[in-house]
C-alpha cells in the first residue's frame, strides 16, 4: 500500500515551482559571466570561471558537466603560508538574493580534454546541475592562454 504514496511524494516537488510562479514570479537562480581559460600547455586542464546567482530562494550547485570536455571538476584554491593548494569541492551553496563567484585564485572549474571544435568556435556550453534538479545551460567564452588579466598562477603547476 505504500507505492501510491511514494509516487505522490515524488510528484509534489515537481509541482511546486509551477505553483510558485503563478503568484509573483520569484527570480530563479542563474549563472552568468562564464568563461574558460585554456592552459598554455595543451595537456594541462583548462580553468573555468563564472558567477552563480541564488535568485529569490537560494540554490545549491552540485556540479558542472559539458559535452565539450572529457571531465569537469569544481575546485577551490587556497593560499596558506605562501603555498597555493587546491581541493575538489562537491557542492556550493548560493545564498538567496546573493551570488558566488568562481574567479581566478579561488573557486574554479577544471576541465580536461577541451574539445578542439569548441576551441575554434571560441565558446562552449556548460550545464550547471542544481540540487533541486534544475539544469542551467550557459555558454562560456573560451579565452586563449595569455589573454586574460589577473592571477594566472593556479593551474600552471598541474
Ligand atoms: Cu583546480
Amino acid at each position: 500500500m505504500r507505492a501510491p504514496f511514494s509516487l505522490f511524494a515524488l510528484a509534489a516537488p515537481l509541482a511546486l515551482p509551477l505553483a510558485l510562479s503563478a503568484c509573483g514570479d520569484p527570480a530563479p537562480a542563474y549563472v552568468d559571466q562564464a568563461w574558460i581559460r585554456l592552459s598554455p600547455n595543451k595537456d594541462m586542464p583548462a580553468a573555468g570561471y563564472f558567477v552563480a546567482h541564488g535568485g529569490d530562494s537560494g540554490a545549491q550547485l552540485r556540479g558542472v558537466i559539458t559535452d565539450y570536455a572529457l571531465k569537469v571538476e569544481m575546485h577551490e584554491s587556497m593560499t596558506k603560508d605562501g603555498m597555493t593548494t587546491m581541493e575538489r569541492i562537491d557542492s556550493v551553496d548560493i545564498p538567496a538574493k546573493g551570488k558566488v563567484a568562481f574567479a581566478p585564485g579561488g573557486k574554479h572549474l577544471m576541465l580536461w580534454g577541451v574539445n578542439d571544435t569548441a576551441i575554434s568556435r571560441g565558446k562552449m556550453q556548460l550545464t550547471f546541475l542544481m540540487a533541486n534538479g534544475d539544469r542551467l545551460l550557459v555558454d562560456a567564452v573560451i579565452q586563449k592562454p595569455g589573454v586574460a588579466a589577473g592571477n594566472t598562477g593556479e593551474h600552471q603547476q598541474h
